[in-house]
């Protein structure tokens, strides 16, 4: 049986938008995702899990359950409803109560800065693609780092990835702007440099805390690795997801071989980046200012060589097999191979976060260590007997952690884990219908019921073995 370290944390993770509700009380300002929910999905996010009210049953859960640590995010706009300018004290206020009940209950608090909800004031004026936006949030953060003192594990940006392709690639967050690959590498560098100019400010304040981002990494294999158009395929993918991302995080500079990928992809697809000699000197004065990276990996997949015009379609509505994927220049997913998968097409593959974690380590030998910021399951749960018999959703979990223990065996500095979710609450781009908590929320009334998988993750956090 695999064991788990002694300083391990066995947390759960949770983000404003996606928990709080209250979208609109005590000040808070819009965000771009309440207008665009209303304009093309099917629900809002309100009153999503009432984690604005009933952070303290959420936090007793936890202590009742052996979790030590939790993920939780700041609404910026409930801070600076505008985005900059006037702060509203009552958000103030909230976080400093919702911290000071994770200190009550024995749970750390890692606290993230933006996850996914940029105020709508600055995103209709260009998100993160607008350079004075950088700004804005660099000064969010300072206001936050002086304000909150009492957080101890800062993380900046929850997947710089995804927003970048939900936004401009998939179409599926707002603005909901499609194969626009030129907009997905200037986010992810604006972004970037971004993190670099908060994690700088955060050192010099001396705040004595640890700080880091948390990257999104799904491991891209070749579908055929005896076929090099295939194996070129896969590291085209892994340049758009992860190595562009991992390179200005960790070089401080896009390597050679990233920027050979880069500029490929837009020479077919068209655009051009702005990336200034004065960036590269702050993303190179950060690189080994990150305390640690916070992985989300909840899936690998299979890429073959394409020629063809690009089309994504995205399922959302978790109808197996609706998934299409293909970019020119780039490659094509192949959903067609032996591994197991979710309903919405997430191929479930815990080797390759084993495999993601030994990349770092060897790719990025200045990393300090890691904490696997997000993973689980997706599933359309049955409620029943007053809770949700989740053995798929146990068994998801448990060989991730064998991946992690293995690693950990192989020399990787691996000091914690935070399952998504800790309760069930509302998936971005797929509603109410997937969940993945490991307590059940009944949306219509909002209580809390354990699932077997809550029964299950505390006999593990209690004897750190894996059974
Ligand atoms: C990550 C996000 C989370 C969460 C999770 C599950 O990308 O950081 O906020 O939503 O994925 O994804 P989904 O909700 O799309 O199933």
């Amino acid at each position: 049986m695999k064991k788990l370290p002694k300083d391990f944390i066995f947390g759960a993770a949770t983000a404003a938008y996606q928990a709080e509700g209250s979208t609109n009380k005590d000040g808070k300002g819009r965000v771009a995702w309440d207008t665009f929910l209303e304009e093309n999905y099917w629900y809002t996010a309100d009153p999503a899990s009432d984690f604005y009210n009933r952070y303290p049953e959420d936090l007793e859960l936890c202590e009742k359950f052996s979790i030590n640590g939790i993920r939780i995010s700041i609404a910026w706009s409930r801070i600076f409803p505008k985005g900059f300018g006037q702060v509203n004290k009552k958000g103030v206020e909230f976080y400093h109560s919702l911290f000071k009940e994770c200190e009550k209950r024995n749970v750390k608090a890692f606290v993230t800065l933006h996850h996914f909800d940029t105020p709508e004031a600055l995103h209709s004026n260009g998100d993160f693609l607008n350079r004075e936006n950088i700004e804005h949030f660099v000064n969010y953060a300072k206001f936050c780092f002086e304000e909150f003192k009492e957080v101890k594990y800062w993380t900046t940006f929850n997947e710089i990835g995804p927003i970048g392709e939900g936004q401009y690639l998939l179409g599926k967050f707002p603005p909901g702007i499609k194969y626009d690959l030129e907009k997905v590498f200037q986010s992810h560098h604006n972004m970037m440099l971004a993190h670099a100019k908060a994690i700088i400010a955060y050192k010099k304040g001396g705040y004595g805390g640890e700080i880091g981002i948390v990257h999104a990494l799904p491991t891209k294999y070749p579908y055929d690795p005896a076929n090099p158009k295939d194996v070129e395929a896969a590291k085209l993918e892994d340049i758009i997801h992860n190595k562009f991302i991992l390179d200005a995080t960790y070089l401080g500079k896009y390597s050679k071989e990233t920027m050979d990928g880069v500029n490929h992809i837009l020479e077919v697809n068209g655009g051009s980046l702005d990336i200034r000699d004065e960036d590269l000197a702050i993303l190179s004065k950060a690189k080994d200012l990150n305390d640690f990276l916070g992985i989300n990996y909840y899936m690998s997949d299979w890429m073959r060589d394409f020629h063809g015009e690009t089309e994504i379609t995205h399922n959302s509505k978790g109808n197996k097999g609706g998934s299409k994927y293909q970019i020119k220049g780039v490659g094509q997913r192949e959903y067609n191979v032996d591994i197991p998968r979710t309903d919405w097409d997430w191929m479930i593959y815990p080797r390759g976060l084993y495999d993601q974690i030994m990349r770092v380590k060897r790719d990025y030998p200045n990393y300090k260590k890691i904490y696997i910021t997000e993973n689980g399951l997706g599933n359309k749960d049955k409620f029943e007997d007053n809770t949700v018999y989740d053995y798929e959703r146990i068994d998801y979990v448990k060989k991730h952690l064998e991946a992690i223990s293995d690693a950990i065996k192989d020399g990787a500095v691996v000091k914690g884990y935070f399952i998504w979710s800790l309760m069930d609450v509302f998936s971005w781009s797929n509603g109410y219908e997937k969940r993945y908590g490991l307590f059940y929320v009944d949306f219509e009334n909002q209580k809390r019921y354990p699932k077997q998988s809550a029964y299950w993750y505390k006999k593990l956090a209690e004897s750190r073995e894996i059974e």
